[in-house]
């Protein structure tokens, strides 16, 4: 009894401590103030999503305060606690694993702080912790991986995957995506499959290892272009034709896997749109003034085989 009189004293306590703006004080000056905790900068993605996410800030007139978690979800969840304390107007993550974040979402939610996704999913049952997740379909783009290589392959070919963060939603869902496409050609086999954590020297690190025990590699499969460009490297110093002796196949078309591509060292980019950054804005103007906003806002994005890479090369801006 005595704890939950003391539990709802703190409630009102936290409350008459709150109760003077919603979030920060955007009411009072009418600038918004964003805290926006990133993943890290593993990737060129990740480069061209920053990139956008700052340049849209400034043109929309809204302060950021800007993290970089260096993949770490302990550092992006630091990162979330002190924009809550800062008491921004609202906080706007890629979250770097799905699970793991109902505890300090709750902790924005009591401060009156919305919180929007970006890029990334979190897997929680309480939507109420958000109020719009804006990004890719990753399923669809491994889907869309996994289709080109069953309408290209012919007999038995087999497949290296290098996978994204251990976790991470487009790590789970372009895997998943990918399987459900090749279902139907049983010729396509996964012969191994590990973690490269979406960077350029984990790619290399563990296609150096496929090499070393697989000896009959016939597709890398790496879920972003990073990873496919430290294959191509490692599969080079096994003085083998990246693109010719071994296919492959990657996910986020940005300017060095485009130009890979154009050069015939891969053979297919789904791509992914990092240039989230004027929408998560629109997005964020729309949730301050009260507006109802779309639970989810997906990207649209195609794909590109060598020859579209050439011809799209030169407007490419990332
Ligand atoms: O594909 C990869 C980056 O979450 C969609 O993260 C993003 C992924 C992107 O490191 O290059």
């Amino acid at each position: 009894m005595r704890k939950t009189i003391t539990t709802a004293l703190a409630a009102v306590l936290f409350t008459a401590l709150t109760a003077c703006g919603s979030g920060g004080d955007a009411a009072d000056d009418g600038k918004i103030t964003m805290g926006f905790a990133q993943v890290g900068a593993e990737s060129g993605w990740r480069t061209a999503n920053t990139k956008s996410i700052q340049d849209s800030a400034k043109e929309a007139g809204i302060e950021l305060k800007f993290s970089d978690a260096q993949q770490k979800q302990e550092n992006q969840i630091k990162a979330i606690r002190s924009y809550i304390q800062q008491r921004v107007d609202i906080i706007a993550f890629s979250p770097v694993v799905e699970t793991g974040w109902d505890t300090v979402l709750q902790e924005a939610k009591r401060a009156n702080i919305p919180v929007i996704l970006t890029d990334r999913a979190i897997d929680s049952d309480d939507t109420s912790l958000y109020k719009t997740f804006l990004g890719s379909d990753f399923i669809d783009e491994g889907k869309k991986a996994g289709e080109w290589l069953a309408e290209n392959s012919d007999g038995p070919t087999n497949v290296v995957e290098l996978q994204g963060t251990t976790g991470a939603a487009p790590a789970i869902d372009r895997k998943e995506g990918f399987e459900e496409a090749i279902k139907s050609k049983p010729d396509i086999k996964i012969i191994a499959s590990q973690t490269g954590d979406f960077t350029r020297s984990g790619g290399k690190q563990v296609m150096e290892a496929f090499l070393k025990s697989e000896p009959d590699i016939d597709v890398v499969y790496a879920h972003n272009d990073d990873m496919g460009l430290g294959a191509i490297e490692a599969i080079k110093a096994a003085g083998k034709q990246p693109g010719v002796d071994i296919k492959i196949i990657t996910v986020d078309a940005v300017k060095d896997g485009m130009t890979a591509l154009a050069d015939g060292e891969i053979n297919f980019i789904v791509e992914c749109n990092p240039l989230l950054g004027p929408q998560l804005m629109d997005l964020t103007k729309k949730v301050i003034a009260g507006e109802e906003v779309p639970n989810r806002v997906v990207t649209e994005e195609t794909t590109f085989d060598q020859e579209q890479a050439k011809a799209a090369l030169p407007d490419r801006k990332y």
